[in-house]
């Protein structure tokens, strides 16, 4: 027999993404490139006003326009979707019926028979509002006499949660001494406001969605750009009162999410109503300037920190209260994303007590929702600025500071004040490993010199521990926590394996593929793996919270086992060994030791579905499947560094370094990886530098477009420097954490902290993002600042 080069693994290799070639030269189908005979175009007349009474809707000149089918306003849409949208939102229909409460919020929907007319007949549509004053600061929302979003919820308090943290069990009662005990104790109290400002998601496909209902069949398929198929088919079925197996939920290719296609939204449940309705297959297609005001926001949080120390730097308690714009109404995960900030304002710290506090406030805005990082940054932004003020008021290095601080590694499993279980962690170990990286002493004399040249130039530092992987189903009552795979050997030997988690750009037909060959023994071009189809893949949650890895991932790595384990059977039957005795090696399932007795990979699996004879206790074919269930979240970490320096004539600052050290546990792909820190990073340097949803006091977006919102270029970063440690999650078997998000949560603490470094010859604490040039300038050229606040709030 011919030598045969033996394959490599692949696991823990920088494979080059197989997906990409199909997604560089435009050959990915997306949501738009769905097109079926007769298919009718929806467009939304939205509000211009952020707050008012409809008196009025007048749609009869749209619907003389040639070429309208049907013009549906909120009354309309309220019988054909008696149940609203799917959230516990107060008022929140799919189309407003008597009161908008922000610019955007959809009035009525044309059906025409050209994407063009739609928009045309959609302008055309009248509205006659009773306008009433609109509410935008979340602080001024919840005072007295001030307008009113939903009667049922007084003084815009959406959620209003009791105390929490100091040790106590979800639920459980917390210690309330321990915290006042420790300010009491204290020999310095740092004290800050803070404004994790709104930031607008900006995927480069705006979402999309088309439907189709075929009343011959009861039936409906649904594609959207969703990163949920399966929520995506649960919440239309409920909706429409069809089947969840009459309902087909696609999820084609998605060009980017970020957290903001997770939620399932007023778009979706009407183009399934009006296709089932009219009997005809439906699509709409956001608009850039839509997608400014129509799809949800992210961030938008405002921390009050105490933070209580030693004057040798220990800190000895953290008092944290939380205020969350979450604009008008809520969405599938608008009231969770801020509980997030509470869970991790632990951070990498063993804290011996924490207070945190938080009220969720209705604001005439678009409403909220995941983005990126999801409460995580906001808790790592505030702790993080904390440590820092820490330092500059004790005169200490912030390295140091946080290294006074860090959990041990022999505690974990950590159980933090927060009641959350820290799987694992060496967090000296990525503090260190940064140091060292990014050569921080010689960075401090760099810097050092640089201010005695007159120059502003500032060195930041942040850890972080994020909570991803999420989780077990008890956190997520909606849906579950598990995921779900199957996976199939072919009949001519290919590999087929269904996951739930579909990506929006993440690369997991790589990642995925690299795990089932080396399993396999056999070559990443016979794998396919398939996502986002609930005809296809029958169960599955989604991909959001970095969970893809470490849940879908282990999900496959066990029906692949399972089915790995069947074939060895079979082969064992075709080649008269025992199943422990044999390798997968090249393509082949051979006999340990006797490499010529063995059969190709077609060989054994043509047998597995034409077995004559059958081996006895065996079905045929070779299709296994398995759910899993992760016993708890991972927790990530990592540590980013940066050099900054400031304009002193025009305030413009620019980033001279950034050094990332994360870990993620086993890395599947570094190359992968390295590719989503590279975003994540982006995404939060983007946050703290040039990126702010602004509203003026009547509620209208005033960064309502690529005109106004600033979004990072490459241009705009140095070449980001990474490496990471690896501490392995026990939570699955592969030992992998996620790493979708890590990037958002030190890169905007430690580029604020660097603006603040810069700028310290002007007595600042805390500047308030984004570093705008003018208000840094204010900051350079405007009367001294005490060592509270620079620049405005
Ligand atoms: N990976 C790996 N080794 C690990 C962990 C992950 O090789 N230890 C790989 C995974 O196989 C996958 C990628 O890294 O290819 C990200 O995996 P994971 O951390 O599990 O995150 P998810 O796949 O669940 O993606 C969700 C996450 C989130 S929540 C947001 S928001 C986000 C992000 O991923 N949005 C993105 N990254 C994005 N990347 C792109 N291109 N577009 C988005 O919208």
């Amino acid at each position: 027999m011919a030598t045969v080069p033996v394959l490599p693994k692949l696991v823990g290799e920088r494979v080059k993404r197989r997906e990409d070639p199909r997604l560089i030269q435009g050959r990915g189908t997306y949501v738009d490139d769905v097109k079926i005979a007769g298919l009718q175009h929806l467009a939304f007349k939205r509000s211009d006003v952020a707050h008012a009474r409809i008196r009025a809707i007048d749609t009869s000149a749209a619907e003389a326009m040639e070429g309208v089918e049907a013009v549906f306003t909120g009354a309309q849409m309220t019988e054909m979707l008696p149940k609203g949208t799917a959230f516990p939102s107060p008022s929140n229909r799919a189309i407003a019926v008597d009161t908008v409460r922000y610019v955007g919020e959809p009035l009525a929907v044309v059906v025409a028979s050209d994407r063009y007319v739609a928009r045309d007949a959609a302008d055309a549509i009248v509205v006659d509002y009773d306008v009433l004053p609109a509410v935008v600061d979340p602080e001024r929302a919840m005072e007295d006499g001030v307008p009113q979003l939903h009667a049922e919820f007084p003084n815009n308090l959406a959620v209003k949660l009791m105390p929490s943290g100091t040790g106590a069990p979800p639920g459980g009662t917390p210690d309330d001494t321990a915290i006042d005990k420790a300010f009491a104790a204290a020999e310095v109290v740092v004290k800050q406001r803070m404004v994790n400002h709104r930031l607008v998601p900006n995927a480069i496909e705006p979402r999309g969605v088309v439907a189709h209902f075929e009343p011959g069949k009861g039936s409906m398929t649904i594609w959207s750009s969703t990163q949920n198929p399966h929520t995506l088919r649960m919440t239309i079925s409920a909706l429409t009162g069809l089947g969840q197996d009459q309902v087909r939920a696609i999820a084609p290719e998605v060009g980017g999410g970020f957290g903001a296609k997770i939620n399932i939204y007023p778009e979706e449940c009407v183009a399934a109503a009006v296709s089932k309705r009219l009997g005809m297959p439906v699509k709409w297609i956001e608009d850039r300037s839509e997608a400014f005001v129509a799809t949800t926001h992210g961030r938008g949080i405002i921390g009050y920190l105490e933070m209580a120390a030693r004057r040798d730097g220990k800190v000895l308690g953290v008092r944290l209260r939380l205020v969350a714009d979450i604009g008008a109404y809520n969405m599938l995960g608008t009231s969770v994303i801020p509980t997030l900030t509470m869970l991790m304002a632990n951070a990498t710290y063993d804290f011996p007590a924490i207070r945190t506090t938080l009220t969720e406030v209705f604001t005439n805005k678009t409403p909220t929702d995941a983005y990126r990082g999801a409460g995580r940054p906001e808790a790592t932004y505030f702790i993080e600025r904390g440590m820092d003020m820490l330092a500059r008021e004790l005169k200490m290095d912030p390295a140091e500071v946080r290294r006074k601080n860090l959990i041990p590694k022999d505690k974990f499993p950590f159980h933090t004040q927060m009641g959350a279980v820290y799987d694992s962690g060496d967090y000296e170990k990525a503090l260190d490993a940064a140091l060292a990286f990014a050569n921080w002493k010689g960075l401090q004399a760099e810097r050092d010199k640089a201010k005695a040249e007159g120059r502003l130039v500032g060195l930041g530092l942040a850890m972080y521990v994020e909570v991803c992987g999420v989780g077990p189903s008890w956190l997520m009552p909606g849906t579950g926590g598990w995921e779900h795979s199957q996976v199939t050997v072919e009949r001519d030997g290919r590999i087929s394996a269904t996951t739930g988690v579909s990506p929006q750009g993440q690369g997991n037909e790589t990642t995925f593929g690299q795990m089932l060959a080396d399993q396999f023994g056999v070559p990443i071009e016979h794998i396919t793996i398939l996502h986002g189809d609930t005809g296809i893949v029958k169960q599955g949650i989604g991909t959001f919270g970095s969970r893809s890895q470490a849940v879908g991932g282990t999900a496959l790595h066990m029906a692949g086992t399972k089915a790995k384990a069947k074939m060895a059977r079979f082969a064992a039957a075709l080649l008269e060994a025992h199943e422990d005795d044999l390798v997968f090696e090249n393509g082949r399932i051979s006999v340990k030791g006797a490499p010529a007795r063995g059969k190709s990979f077609a060989e054994v699996a043509w047998f597995a579905y034409i077995p004559t004879p059958l081996p006895q206790g065996l079905e045929p074919g070779l299709s296994e499947s398995a759910f899993f269930e992760p016993t708890n979240n991972t927790y990530p970490f990592g540590c980013v560094i940066c050099m900054l320096e400031i304009d002193r004539e025009t305030g413009e600052p620019k980033l001279l370094k950034v050094a990332a050290v994360d870990d993620a546990g086993n890395l599947i792909n570094p190359m992968i990886v390295e590719g989503q820190i590279h975003g994540g990073l982006a995404q939060g340097i983007g946050q703290a530098m040039i990126e702010e949803a602004v509203y003026g006091e009547d509620g209208q977006l005033l960064t309502g477009s690529l005109m106004d919102y600033a979004l990072p270029r490459a241009t705009d970063f140095p070449r980001f420097e990474l490496e990471s440690t690896v501490t392995p999650t026990p939570v699955n078997p592969l030992g992998a954490k996620g790493v979708g998000e890590a990037g958002t949560m030190g890169s905007t603490p430690a580029v604020v902290a660097a603006a603040v470094d810069a700028l310290s010859e002007f007595g600042v604490a805390h500047i308030d993002m984004m570093l705008r040039p003018e208000k840094l300038w204010r900051i350079i050229h405007g009367p001294r600042q005490g060592s509270g606040q620079g620049g405005q709030a």
